[in-house]
């Protein structure tokens, strides 16, 4: 098993990765093209990278025709695609009762991610591929932005739609945010969007917008508006129309963030009658709000297929979390009995480190670029952005020392991920980390808990191996450490403590003092 490189978060500017890295895992373009290379040199070799990627004849012709001239004719369009709360068994080709046609077709004719990780919730996933960061860095590591919350993604971030609008792509997000929503300056027109349609927070009515406190949540661009409708059919809407009205001189970046299938479980009447199959009722609605997000995607494929955008659009699918299987982390919603979703062989599900929080379903399609069959070397979402920037032929420089790294040998060249390490989390009380096969789950409050689990023998997490392998548990409890010294306190904390601290007087109900008696 392979060591990660130490210092891969801690070097300063654009030289991410060390030498050995370097040579371990930066080899991403033509023959002996490095990613320091890349990252520090900038577009013009990046974007021969693309050029090597393309199969354009020659790194020199490429960067003879002058690199403006080639990318605009060679960048591809990047349609990324969001589930929220999705289960991991809960599509057609991971063996659902629930149908997924289109879903299917894609992971059919594209590459099947079986070892993707996502964070355990909203907030700090879509945190993780905004910024090719762990959130543990900057404070978004614990639960989702509440209501109330004050705080957003932090601003001094480049984030991905940012660097892909410099690289001369238009950027457009529908769906749901959730990376602050206290000021405009966390809006998504502000962070590199174009356009933004949809809900800030995210889990609204899916047919009212509203919060569970009543507010509504429904916005295009910066204001907030009133819409008919249900939410996941009028994101897809949307999407369908930046594809119909985009002008192909530019390529497009689409960021479409289903609600689908988080709480609430509702869906329109025609959904839940198609999944009749289905007897249990939540698992019916749930089953139906899949099958609209299922739609929703068809109609976005059918409409790059109707541009002529499809040959050059990389389509990428994944659920931001593992499936919800225990109601405190179903949100406001009222949830009766078990829940809908299932994670197949994978442990518990959403809001936790174990796999099935955290392996999601996920697939990445491209017509005759990606290969089809598994990708099934280590991913995660941070490295979505170093990948797609790439493959945008986007300049490095102003984003932050990255956690993620460039996964296009794995996706594009069918070799194996550089990837040997996951960090699932890094918070005050836990943390988990993952190299090779061995895992470890580690809740330091009292009384510890330390769990170490080996994924090639176990991917289901049944068998604690921590008391037979004391040196693989300290090995990783120091990574764990290292990693903690570079943690940012999770923001929710502090706003929770302000926000109590300074609240109005707590007095009991007036009829209560009434009946008390002096
Ligand atoms: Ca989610």
């Amino acid at each position: 098993m392979r060591e990660m490189p130490d210092k891969t978060a801690e070097q300063g500017g654009t030289e991410l990765m060390d030498e050995n890295a370097d040579n371990e895992a930066g080899n991403i373009g033509p023959k002996g093209f490095t990613r320091r290379a890349m990252l520090t040199t900038g577009g013009s070799l990046a974007a021969a990278q693309i050029a090597g990627r393309i199969g354009v004849r020659g790194l020199a012709a490429a960067l003879a025709s002058g690199t403006a001239a080639f990318a605009q004719s060679a960048k591809p369009n990047i349609v990324f695609i969001l589930a929220d709360d999705l289960g991991w068994k809960d599509v057609g080709f991971h063996g659902s009762d629930i149908k997924t046609p289109n879903i299917d077709e894609l992971a059919e004719k594209g590459a099947r991610l079986e070892q993707y990780y996502a964070q355990p919730m909203c907030t700090p996933t879509r945190a993780a591929f905004m910024t090719g960061r762990y959130p543990f860095r900057y404070g978004m590591q614990t639960a989702v932005i509440p209501q109330g919350g004050t705080y957003g993604l932090a601003l001094d971030d480049y984030l991905l739609p940012e660097l892909l609008k410099e690289a001369g792509y238009a950027t457009a997000a529908s769906g749901k945010w959730h990376l602050g929503h206290a000021k405009t300056a966390f809006w998504p027109r502000q962070r590199g969007f174009d356009s933004f349609y949809g809900a800030l927070l995210g889990e609204i009515d899916h047919f009212t917008h509203k919060s569970a406190n009543g507010n509504a949540d429904w916005y295009r661009n910066n204001d907030a508006i009133e819409e008919d409708g249900f939410d996941n059919v009028l994101f897809a809407d949307e999407a369908v129309r930046v594809i119909n009205e985009h002008d192909q001189a530019k390529p497009l970046f689409l960021y479409l963030a289903f609600t689908s299938p988080h709480t609430p479980f509702q869906a329109p009447k025609e959904f839940i009658e198609r999944n009749s199959h289905i007897a249990d009722e939540s698992r019916r609605n749930y089953a139906a709000m899949i099958s609209v997000m299922d739609d929703g995607i068809g109609r976005v494929v059918d409409a790059l297929e109707t541009r002529g955008m499809r040959e050059n659009t990389l389509i990428v699918f994944h659920s931001d979390n593992g499936g919800v299987v225990n109601a405190f982390f179903a949100g406001e919603s009222d949830v009766k009995g078990k829940l809908p979703a299932d994670n197949g062989p994978y442990r518990e599900g959403k809001g936790t480190t174990y796999e099935g929080g955290t392996r999601v379903v996920g697939l990445v399609n491209w017509p005759g670029k990606i290969k089809p069959g598994t990708a099934d070397g280590m991913m995660h979402v941070v490295d979505m952005y170093p990948t797609l920037a790439a493959l945008a032929g986007a300049e490095f420089g102003k984003n932050k020392p990255l956690d993620g790294m460039d996964m296009w040998p794995m996706l594009g060249e069918g070799k194996p991920s550089p990837r040997t390490e996951i960090v699932y989390n890094v918070e005050p009380m836990t943390a988990a980390v993952r190299q090779g096969d061995w895992k470890l789950v580690w809740k330091t409050t009292l009384p510890p808990k330390v769990e170490l689990f080996d994924l090639q023998k176990d991917m289901s997490e049944t068998t604690n191996l921590a008391d037979q392998n004391p040196e693989m548990v300290q090995k990783l409890q120091a990574r764990v450490i290292e990693l903690a010294s570079q943690m940012s306190p999770p923001l929710i904390l502090q706003d929770g403590v302000r926000l109590l601290l300074h609240s109005d007087t707590v007095l009991p109900d007036p009829a209560e003092m009434f009946n008390v008696g002096d």
